[in-house]
């Protein structure tokens, strides 16, 4: 159950690019995964992502399912009542759920020290009396470890985790947002260097898993990636008119097809 970051995990469960592209073009056809993935479409209320993660859980239970649940949310998502009854929903029925924080410092331009006096995120667990750690993350491998250790805990029955990955928000939130205007440069310029793509990087030249060469290859493939998924997401046939009026109603109420009849008078 994504939030808004989670491009990575998406692509490594297999969501074609252009899909998530499309999505973000506006066209709901894009959200529409193959069920056979087992993803979820975004959710964009903050932190709605643990409500209703909380929910899938429990039905995976119900139904006997090996399943684990895993959720994302931003730190400022942890001010938001849903974050609570959901950790707190899923201690007392100990559901196979990891919790992630994605804490980037930042959310929008509140500062983590106005979103929580916590010390930690991490600790917000022992509340709930459930499993929780801060990891650094920005270090891929200690994500993975945290993360599977995580996943097989809950998948045997000892219940959920809250995972902290404390990182930083490198660039501005949104297209329409100038960080400039409320953090200092010199700030995001300390983080720079601790960038998790560089550490990788610098791991696997150390290790002689990787060279220039290599490197420059995967530049290219990705390149390539994703100008073909820009021009497959272009070429996308654009939503017809009915589907505006779709999936909400089995029979559309009177006033909604009289709506529907006039748009299609303007049409033509
Ligand atoms: C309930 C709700 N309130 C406000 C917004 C607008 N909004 C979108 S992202 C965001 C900040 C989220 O910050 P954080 O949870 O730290 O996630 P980040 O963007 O930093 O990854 C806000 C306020 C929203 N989407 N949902
Ligand atoms: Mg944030």
């Amino acid at each position: 159950m994504w939030a808004f970051r989670e491009l990575a995990g998406l692509l490594w469960r297999g969501l074609p690019l252009d899909r998530y592209y499309l999505g973000w073009m506006g066209n709901e056809e894009g959200n529409r995964y193959d069920p056979g993935l087992r993803i979820t479409p975004p959710a964009i209320p903050v932190a709605s992502q643990y409500a209703y993660a909380v929910g899938l859980a429990y039905a995976s239970r119900y139904r006997k399912e090996e399943a684990v649940t895993v959720a994302f949310t931003g730190d400022g998502g942890t001010s938001e009542g849903d974050f609570h009854e959901s950790l707190n929903a899923a201690g007392v029925f100990k559901l196979p759920i990891v919790f992630v924080v994605q804490n980037n410092q930042w959310a929008i331009s509140v500062p983590r020290s106005r979103q929580t006096a916590s010390e930690t995120i991490a600790q917000k667990a022992v509340a709930y009396g459930i499993r929780g750690i801060q990891v650094d993350g920005n270090d891929i491998l200690a994500m993975y470890a945290a993360s599977k250790e995580a996943v097989e805990v809950a998948r045997s029955g000892g219940g959920p985790t809250l995972i902290e990955a404390y990182t930083y928000r490198l660039g501005d939130h949104t297209t329409s947002d100038d960080a400039r205007r409320y953090r200092l440069t010199a700030e995001a310029k300390k983080w720079e260097a601790r960038d998790p793509l560089v550490r990788t990087m610098k791991l696997l030249y150390a290790r002689g898993v990787l060279d220039d060469k290599g490197t420059e290859t995967i530049w290219e493939e990705a390149r390539q990636a994703v100008e073909d998924a820009v021009s497959a997401a272009e070429s996308a046939p654009p939503p017809s008119l009915e589907d505006v009026f779709q999936y909400t109603f089995e029979d559309l109420p009177p006033s909604l097809a009289e709506q529907l009849d006039a748009l299609r008078g303007e049409r033509q």
